[in-house]
Formats: structure tokens, C-alpha cells, sequence
């Protein structure tokens, strides 16, 4: 057998232009799909809580209180712009930035869309009488973003932030404080206990199914909603439901975020009384505030207050 057949090339010029072609094309398109953005360039490495990450992974279906200021996230939030203390009554345009522990800054492309935002703010006094709900909007420099709220009482407010990392799918959470100038407000004696609050010509309850409700124990609630005149109520829909709960301890040392458990918003019309069930579960015994987010409709989105205790 001749050695020249043995090195002879087993393709034909040709055949290597081709071969070439399709590589250089397969390179090409391999590099494209690499330019394109891709979303988030952070990693679920980058979210890992260093300590015992109670703070991760809350079950929707079995909503838990997150002791958000307890445990250290995984995600670094500070608070500036506005004034150096926060003015009941004066509007305070403020920037949240968002970081992992390494510092890499936690932009809009890093955080996907939960309840129809890709972040919520919890902001809450001292006294636990004021609580808002605000949508921070992407800043110009990656990690910033803004936002603007009216204080309406004295004292310092804790800003709960509630996000989902498109590293992981898994709902995070942080904390910081804003300092507020003047003394804060002292709980008002009238708002304890009461399950029914009546403004504006709406009726809103609260109550627990069964009672007390006992720490670690699962406690179903029922939150209702009605014209004191007895005519007919639509709720809108609020963060793609039809009311939020949202319960703080007294210490303010996390919240717990429900959602109802119909999520179907057929309930928004003709009823004269619409009642949505929601489920919590307490870790600690205490004095607890539930404020309730909805938006029946003619009447705008409204905030009240629940209080409760928590038996052990
Ligand atoms: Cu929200």
C-alpha cells in the first residue's frame, strides 16, 4: 500500500471550504446567542445566604412570617436621597440600591415580575399606624432604584424590601430603616382589637376563623368587604389579586405577605359583601397588625389596620 494514499486528504477542497463554512456559520451563531441579553448575568451563587436562610425560599401556598431583620440577606439595601430625616407630611423622593454581598449591583434584568412588580417596598412607622406600599422604578445607574412617599406620622420608618431573583425564582427579602425626624406616634388605644373598621361608607373585617390564633399553628382569616348602605361592591384588582394582607409584629422584625386564596378575580362584581379567605402561620406570640391592601372600586386603593394577638 503507497504512504501517499495514507496522507492523502480525505476530503476535497472543496468539501473543506464547506466544512469551514458551516464551522465559521456554527461559531457565528454560538457567539450571537452569547451577545444576546440574556437577562440577569447574576448567578443563584450570588443570592446564597451565607447564614441559616430562613429568609429564603417562602411558600406561597403555606405563607410563613420572615423574620427578615434576624437573618442577614443575601442581598445589601441601603436607602438614601430626600432629606437627611424623613417630615410627616412632606414627599420624599428616595433611591433604594440593591447589591449582592460581593457588591454586584441587583438591576431590573436581575429581579423578575412577582405580583406584576419586579420590586415591592413595605414602608412602616414605628407605630406601626402607617404603613405604604410603593413600586421603585429602575434608576440610571444599575442597582438604584427610585421611589417617592409621603410619611404621615413622626419617627423613623423600617422599609421592608420583597423581590424574586431571576437566578432563582425564589422570593428574597431585605431590610432598612429611614430615619425620620420629630417623635414617632404612639399606637392610638382605639385601634386594638377591633376587627371591623368602617371608612368612607365601607365596612372592612378582619376576623380569624377560629380564635385564638396560636403561634406555629396554620390560622385561616376571612377579610370581607361592604357598603354600610347595603349596595352592591366591585373590588379591583391590586398586584394581580383582589386584596393583600400584610402582618407586622409589634418590633417590626419582618411581615409576612398574604395573598388570598381564590385567585380568580370573578369575586369583583355584584356581591354585596365579597369575603376572601387568606392563611397564615405565626412563629411567635405577640401583638401583630394586619393591614389590608384593596381597591374597591369608585373608592381607590385603601390601607386599614387590623390588630391582633398571637396566644402561644
Ligand atoms: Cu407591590
Amino acid at each position: 500500500m503507497n504512504t501517499a494514499s495514507k496522507t492523502a486528504p480525505f476530503l476535497s477542497t472543496a468539501q473543506w471550504r464547506q466544512l469551514g463554512w458551516i464551522t465559521a456559520g456554527a461559531v457565528a451563531i454560538f457567539a450571537g446567542f452569547r451577545l444576546l441579553p440574556t437577562g440577569t448575568s447574576l448567578s443563584h451563587m450570588d443570592f446564597r445566604a451565607g447564614a441559616k436562610n430562613a429568609i429564603e425560599f417562602c411558600d406561597p401556598a403555606n405563607p410563613q412570617f420572615i423574620p427578615v431583620v434576624a437573618v442577614p440577606s443575601p442581598v445589601a439595601m441601603t436607602v438614601s436621597g430626600g432629606e437627611s430625616a424623613l417630615v410627616a407630611g412632606r414627599r420624599a423622593q428616595l433611591r433604594v440600591t440593591l447589591a449582592t454581598r460581593s457588591g454586584k449591583p441587583i438591576g431590573p434584568e436581575d429581579l423578575v415580575y412577582a405580583h406584576t412588580r419586579r420590586l415591592h417596598l413595605l414602608l412602616v412607622d414605628a407605630s406601626l399606624q402607617d404603613y405604604q406600599h410603593v413600586h421603585p422604578e429602575p434608576g440610571a445607574r444599575r442597582g438604584d432604584w427610585e421611589f417617592a412617599f409621603t410619611p404621615q406620622l413622626g419617627g423613623g420608618y423600617r422599609v421592608f424590601a420583597d423581590f424574586t431573583p431571576a437566578a432563582t425564582m425564589r422570593g428574597l427579602y431585605a431590610a432598612a430603616d429611614l430615619p425620620g425626624a420629630g417623635r414617632g406616634a404612639a399606637v392610638a388605644p382605639e385601634t386594638r382589637g377591633s376587627g371591623t373598621v368602617e371608612r368612607g361608607g365601607l365596612r372592612f373585617e378582619l376576623r380569624a376563623v377560629k380564635s385564638p390564633v396560636r403561634a406555629r399553628e396554620p390560622a385561616d382569616f376571612q377579610f370581607s368587604v361592604e357598603r354600610v348602605d347595603g349596595a352592591p361592591i366591585a373590588l379591583e384588582p391590586v398586584m394581580d389579586a383582589l386584596a393583600h394582607l400584610v402582618a407586622f409584629d409589634a418590633a417590626r422584625s419582618g411581615f409576612a405577605h398574604l395573598h388570598p386564596a381564590r385567585t380568580d378575580l370573578d369575586a369583583r362584581t355584584g356581591a354585596t359583601r365579597p369575603v376572601l379567605n387568606f392563611k397564615i402561620t405565626i412563629p411567635k406570640p405577640g401583638r401583630y397588625v394586619i393591614w389590608a391592601q384593596v381597591h374597591p372600586s369608585g373608592s381607590g386603593e385603601m390601607f386599614v389596620p387590623f390588630w391582633f394577638d398571637v396566644a402561644p
